[in-house]
C-alpha cells in the first residue's frame, strides 16, 4: 500500500510539472514569429498563423526568391517585423500579382487577401 501511495504521489509531481510545458508547447505557431518579432525579420510561414515551416528570415532591403522546394506556393502568413514593407510576388523573378504588407505588421491568413500559397517571390523595400 505505501508503494502505490508513492506512485501516486510520483504521478502528481509529473502532472505538476507538465502544467507549464503543456502551455508553452501549446501556442508552437508563435514561438517563430516571436522570434522573428525579437530578431526584427521579414519571416514567412508555410501554415497560418505563423505555422508550419519558416522560410525568408531577412531583414535587410533587396529582392529575394522563395525555392522551388522551400517556399514556392506554400506561404499561408507573413510576419513583418522590418521598417520595411514587404512585396511578395505570385511568380518568380517579381512578377505576377503581388500583396504588400506594411513595416511593422503582420498578416497572419493570406487566404484573406486571395494570396494563400501563391508567392514564389519577394522584396523588402523602403516605403517611406
Ligand atoms: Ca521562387
Ligand atoms: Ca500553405
Ligand atoms: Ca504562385
Amino acid at each position: 500500500m505505501s508503494k502505490r501511495v508513492q506512485r501516486i504521489g510520483v504521478v502528481a509531481a509529473a502532472l505538476i510539472i507538465q502544467v507549464p510545458v503543456g502551455a508553452i508547447i501549446a501556442s508552437p505557431a508563435f514561438a517563430g514569429a516571436a522570434q522573428c518579432e525579437a530578431n526584427k525579420q521579414v519571416c514567412l510561414y508555410e501554415d497560418g498563423g505563423g505555422g508550419g515551416d519558416e522560410y525568408g528570415r531577412v531583414r535587410a532591403a533587396g529582392e529575394y526568391e522563395l525555392g522551388g522546394w522551400n517556399g514556392d506556393n506554400e506561404i499561408s502568413s507573413v510576419v513583418n517585423a522590418t521598417g520595411y514593407c514587404v512585396t511578395l510576388f505570385a511568380n518568380d523573378g517579381h512578377t505576377g500579382r503581388t500583396l504588400t504588407i506594411g513595416p511593422r505588421s503582420w498578416e497572419f491568413h493570406l487566404a484573406d487577401w486571395d494570396f494563400n500559397d501563391e508567392a514564389e517571390s519577394y522584396t523588402l523595400w523602403n516605403c517611406g
